[in-house]
């Protein structure tokens, strides 16, 4: 799944009608940073922390009810949601500070 820095949003891949992204937490904030999600599709976004760091421990989705959810390092982490409409919602750290965005689409 591409995380290079500097392409655009990255898909999600659909797997038996869930559409899935994973993410990594690291040393540079996450990758992707940018992702696009159909709307009223059920979503898994996989997180996993690589990194030491405190900052990235935890992470939130405040848009979908996620609430802060423990990241173990080297763990994937699964969050689920389905978003309800299209427009632009945010992850978060626990610390309300590295972020990533995701473009929902209808
Ligand atoms: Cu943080």
């Amino acid at each position: 799944m591409g995380a290079e820095a500097a392409s655009g949003p990255v898909e999600a891949e659909v797997v038996d009608g869930v559409q899935t992204v994973e993410i990594e937490a690291g040393r540079m904030g996450y990758a992707p940073r940018e992702i696009r999600l159909q709307a009223g599709v059920p979503t898994r976004l996989v997180f996993t922390r690589t990194v030491e760091d405190e900052c990235s421990s935890q992470v939130t989705l405040p848009a979908y009810g996620v609430e802060a959810t423990d990241l173990p390092l080297g763990e994937p982490v699964a969050i689920e949601f389905t978003p309800t409409e299209a427009g632009e919602v945010e992850w978060v750290c626990g610390m309300d500070m590295q972020r990533g965005t995701i473009a929902v689409v209808s």
